[in-house]
C-alpha cells in the first residue's frame, strides 16, 4: 500500500468535554495531508463520517449516548474496512478515544493486527467498573469482548483483539477496579515507570518483539499519553508523561519496523490548546510514524 486515506471521526460523544470533535479540523490546519504526502505517499482526505451533534441529543445523554456511539463506530468500522480493501492505508482523525472500536474492528476486519495504544488511561473499563460512565474510558475493554454488547458487537460479533495482540505504553492514570482488570487480563502495559527506568527505545523494540507474530500494526495515539505541558489541547490531562523526544523515538522506531498499516489520531482538544500546539505535535509523530527522519 502507498496510499493514506485520511477520515475525520468527529466524535465527541464519549466523554463530557466540549471540543474533540474538532480534532480533524486542528489535524487538518496542522498540514497533516501535505506532510504525509511530502513523504511520497498518495494521500485522500474523504472528509468527515456522520457524526449526530451532541446539543440535539439531550434524550440520550442518560444511556451516556451508547447508541450514537454505537451508530457511529459501525460506521468507522465500515470506513476502515473499505480503505484497506481498497489498499489505503487508513489514518482515522478523532474525536474522542470511544472512536478506536470501530477503526480498529474495521481494519481488523480481514485480517488480524497488532495494536500499540500510547495513552495515560487503560480505557479498560467496563459499565460496571468506570466511575464516570464514560465510554472512551471502555474502548479497549469493548475491543476484547467486555462491556456493552452493543459496542463488542460493532462491525462482527465479539472480541476484535486477542490479550496479546495489544500493548499499552504510557499508562499512569488507572480507576482502581480498572487497574485490577488490566491486572488480570494479562495484556502487556509499560508504565511511566518503565520508560522512567528503562528508556523509551528499549520498550519500543521489546513491544515490537512482542507484536511479532502479527504482520501488521494499528497505532492508536491518544494525545493524552504524552506530557500535558507539552500538548495542553486534551480533555483528560494526566501530569508526567511521554515527552515529545520520547514519542518521536517511539514512532521512528514503529517506521522501522514496516509493519504500521493504520493509525488512530486521538483526544485533541483544539478550544484547551495554545495555537493548535498539539495537533501540530500530533502531524509531526505521525509523519514519524510513516517514516519521516531527521537525516
Ligand atoms: N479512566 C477514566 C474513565 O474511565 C478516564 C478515561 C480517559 C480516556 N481518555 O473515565
Amino acid at each position: 500500500e502507498n496510499g493514506i486515506r485520511m477520515i475525520g471521526v468527529p466524535l465527541d460523544l464519549g466523554q463530557e468535554q466540549r471540543g474533540v470533535d474538532l480534532g480533524p479540523g486542528a489535524l487538518r490546519y496542522a498540514g497533516l495531508s501535505a506532510r504525509l504526502s511530502g513523504l511520497g505517499y498518495i494521500v485522500e482526505d474523504i472528509g468527515n463520517l456522520a457524526v449526530p451533534v451532541r446539543d440535539v441529543l439531550g434524550a440520550e445523554r442518560e444511556a451516556r449516548y451508547l447508541p450514537s456511539i454505537r451508530q457511529v463506530c459501525e460506521t468507522v468500522y465500515q470506513a476502515g474496512r473499505s480503505a484497506v480493501t481498497q489498499g489505503f492505508m487508513p489514518i482515522f482523525m478523532g474525536g474522542d478515544h470511544s472512536m478506536a472500536i470501530g477503526s480498529i474492528g474495521g481494519v481488523t476486519d480481514e485480517q488480524p493486527a497488532a495494536v500499540i495504544w500510547v495513552d495515560a488511561h487503560g480505557d479498560f473499563n467496563t459499565p460496571h467498573s468506570s466511575p464516570s460512565g464514560n465510554i472512551h474510558g471502555m474502548a479497549l475493554a469493548a475491543l476484547l469482548g467486555e462491556g456493552f454488547p452493543e459496542l463488542v458487537n460493532v462491525g462482527r460479533p465479539g472480541a476484535k483483539l486477542h490479550v496479546s495482540d495489544i500493548i499499552l505504553i504510557g499508562l499512569r492514570e488507572l480507576d482502581p477496579e480498572e487497574k485490577q482488570r488490566l491486572r488480570a487480563s494479562g495484556i502487556k502495559g509499560y508504565t511511566m515507570r518503565d520508560i522512567d527506568e528503562r528508556g523509551m527505545a528499549a520498550i519500543a523494540h521489546e513491544a515490537l518483539g512482542r507484536l511479532a507474530h502479527r504482520t501488521r500494526l494499528h497505532v492508536s495515539l491518544d494525545l493524552d499519553g504524552l506530557d500535558p505541558l507539552e500538548v495542553p489541547g486534551v480533555g483528560t490531562t494526566a501530569p508526567g508523561g511521554i515527552t515529545y523526544r520520547e514519542a518521536q523515538l517511539l514512532m521512528e522506531i514503529i517506521a522501522d519496523s514496516g509493519l504500521l498499516r493504520s493509525m488512530d489520531i486521538v483526544e485533541i482538544n483544539p478550544i484547551l490548546d495554545n495555537s493548535n500546539r498539539t495537533a501540530k505535535i500530533a502531524v509531526e509523530l505521525t509523519a514519524s510514524a510513516f517514516g519521516a527522519s531527521i537525516l
